[in-house]
């Protein structure tokens, strides 16, 4: 019998009392998939420093070799988002790379155009206020919608640096006129089947004004392009104390709901381990997509189910691999939680008003340890059944580090 048994026993014990059955909450979590991303595996530094990390990897191989070992430790990390130009092929074969991907038992996700580190793109790229630099960024999305074809993706992951420093510096409504001229050319590009998912950023590095600053912006921008662009989520990029789970309730009952980029934020855009400051917000999160995904709203159950789960991080003193890991069990933890809300009991509390009835069931569900029911999903889906442990007692970091050792090269922010 392993550690976890007992209580794992219990709490089907425990739950069964509740009414839930705990075989189908595993068989869900079985389904829980979340994407990481390549860039996440090379290094990255602070504005004042990139710090090199042993074994860090420099190259898309070697960041799809990492990505491998995450999905080997947790087997629920099978996809791998790419930043382009970052994850460029040397030789342009972008199917070799695919090949290479499966070959490692991971595939490729989201593709990500970069049109915010050339010198061109000083005062943007799509809004800039020259037409021939617009053009340029443009030409490099549409690049993108033909790239996610060869890697067989279904999502284009779009986030623009664009914005201005200065009042004045530029036409806000015209900004407004040229982002949407573009987005709506790349809109119709998108291969059959994809999905063009729009994120937003209330500031950084743009300090005045930022061309898509809110959820809404983003929002009244995919409803003009069609129902294949949907918000993408990325939970670093709002101000404290906005309701995050509100903006995802209201998403998803929309049906507009893409996507996550999942951070965790303290100030800002933080780009460190998801839940690590705030467990609960992320399980609010969850809550919202558990509810909506396990009732029979429609379009917002169709829209839940299709949401794509992927992490935005940079880890810079913590390795690379190991923080990935964290990540995706808070994931899982967030998840698993919310699945055991006994939501008829919720819905009747709400209904009857009984205000402190329907907050406790949360916080008490948030308080149940999850950890011996996702061991033996572990278990039975053949992965270590504590992944950071194991993960450490791979010899995976020591070996990656003997083998690549340490390069100044950075995956992206250089
Ligand atoms: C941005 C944003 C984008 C990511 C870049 C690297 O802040 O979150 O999703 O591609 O960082
Ligand atoms: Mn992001
Ligand atoms: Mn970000």
């Amino acid at each position: 019998m392993t550690t976890h048994r007992a209580a794992y026993m219990l709490l089907a014990e425990q739950l069964a009392e509740q009414g839930i059955d705990i075989n189908s909450i595993k068989a869900i979590l079985k389904q829980q998939q979340i994407e990481t991303p390549s860039w996440g595996y090379a290094n990255s530094g602070t504005r004042f420093k990139a710090f090199a990390w042993p074994g860090a990897a420099t190259t898309t191989h070697e960041k799809l070799d990492d990505a491998a070992q995450v999905q080997r430790m947790t087997g629920i990390a099978p996809s791998v988002a790419v930043h382009i130009p970052w994850d460029t092929p040397e030789d342009g074969d972008y199917r070799a790379m695919c090949e290479y991907a499966e070959a490692q038992g991971v595939r490729i996700g989201a593709v990500n155009p970069n049109v915010f580190q050339d010198q061109a793109y000083r005062l943007g790229s799509l809004g800039n206020p020259d037409s021939a630099i617009r053009e340029q960024a443009l030409d490099h999305v549409l690049e993108c919608c033909e790239i996610m074809t060869k890697v067989k993706s279904n999502a284009l992951s779009l986030w623009f640096a664009d914005g201005t420093n200065y009042a004045g510096q530029d036409a806000l409504r015209y900004r407004k006129r040229r982002f949407e001229e573009a987005l709506a050319i790349v809109y119709k590009q998108l291969p059959q089947g994809g999905r063009m998912l729009l994120e937003y950023k209330f500031f950084e590095p743009a300090f005045y004004s930022t061309d898509i600053p809110d959820w809404g912006t983003a929002y009244a921008w995919c409803l003009k392009l069609g129902e294949q662009a949907q918000v993408l989520v990325d939970l670093g990029h709002h101000a404290q104390g906005v309701n995050i789970e509100q903006i995802v309730g209201f998403l998803l009952d929309e049906g507009r709901l893409g996507g996550f980029h999942f951070n965790n934020r303290k100030y800002a855009d933080d780009d460190l381990i998801v839940g690590s400051v705030n467990p609960y917000e992320l399980f609010l999160i969850y809550h919202e997509l558990a509810s909506t995904e396990q009732g029979t709203d429609e379009p917002a159950r169709t829209c839940a189910r299709q949401v794509a789960y992927m992490l935005d991080q940079c880890h810079n003193i913590e390795g690379k691999i190991g923080p990935m890991i964290v990540s995706v069990v808070n994931c899982q933890e967030a998840y698993a939680r919310a699945l055991l809300v006994p939501r008829a009991e919720l819905q009747a509390a709400q209904v009857a008003g009984e205000v402190l009835a329907a907050h406790q069931i949360l916080t008490d569900t948030f308080r149940i340890d999850v950890r011996p029911l996702l061991a033996q999903v572990r278990e039975e889906i053949g992965v270590p059944t504590n992944p950071i442990a194991a993960y450490r007692a791979s010899g995976y970091e020591q070996k990656i580090a003997a083998e690549r050792g340490i390069k100044t090269s950075s995956g992206g922010f250089q």
